[in-house]
């Protein structure tokens, strides 16, 4: 896909401030530090869109970006972050919940997990969430360029086998390993609205 516009359009911290105008949104979901912030920056090859950090718990609010005037990318915090209060997890399930559930725009939902590592139980929890839900999804293998090919393979089908059935992406932010497979995964996606 070619991107004409990448605009941020705002932060949300409660439900009332979600945007509304009805267009189709791509949400990247997973733990705190997978990714997901690079990963939107990547896809639209704009550096500092969306802000990264080596600091878990950076994205805090559900962070809504409007692409070429026809869809939004949505990052939401990541989750599984110890450092956070206990109150603060507790507001993150619920908006998180919230979003999942309720969001009608919600069009794809990004899983992402960490390639170098098998997935820990809060990612299994989503993604039985995301099925449950009836929600399409697909999950992305972030950081494959830390890995060696055999590393890859392996870690992959340990990825696969923890969650049959579903379509794994392996992705480079750095490299851009992955782009072109998920961005028709989006696009046909949207085409579905
Ligand atoms: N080598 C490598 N590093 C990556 C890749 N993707 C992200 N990183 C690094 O991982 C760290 C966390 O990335 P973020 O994109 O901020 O992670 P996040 O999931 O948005 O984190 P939170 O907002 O805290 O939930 C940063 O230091 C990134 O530079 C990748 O594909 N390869
Ligand atoms: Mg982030």
């Amino acid at each position: 896909m070619k991107i004409t516009s990448a605009e941020f359009i705002k932060s949300a911290f409660r439900m009332e401030d979600w945007v509304d105008d009805g267009k189709p949104e791509i949400a990247f979901l997973g733990r705190s530090n997978v990714g997901k912030s690079s990963l939107l920056n990547s896809l639209l090859l704009r550096k500092g869109l969306a802000r990264t950090s080596n600091t878990p718990g950076r994205t805090q609010s559900i962070n809504f970006f409007l692409i070429n005037d026809g869809f939004y990318f949505v990052d939401l915090p990541g989750y599984g972050f110890a450092k956070v209060s206990k109150s603060m997890r507790a507001d993150w399930g619920k908006m998180a919940e919230d979003y999942l559930s309720e969001r009608e725009e919600l069009s794809l939902s990004i899983q992402l997990v960490d390639s170098r590592y098998p997935p820990k139980p809060p990612d299994l929890m989503l993604h039985e969430w995301l099925k449950h839900h009836g929600r399409e999804f697909v999950i992305v293998a972030t950081k494959i360029d830390k890995l060696n090919s055999r590393e890859m393979n392996a870690n992959l089908k340990a990825i696969r086998s923890a969650m049959p059935g579903s379509e794994v992406i392996p992705y480079s932010s750095v490299k851009g390993n992955g782009r072109e497979e998920l961005w028709s995964k989006i696009t046909s996606a949207i085409k579905k609205v």
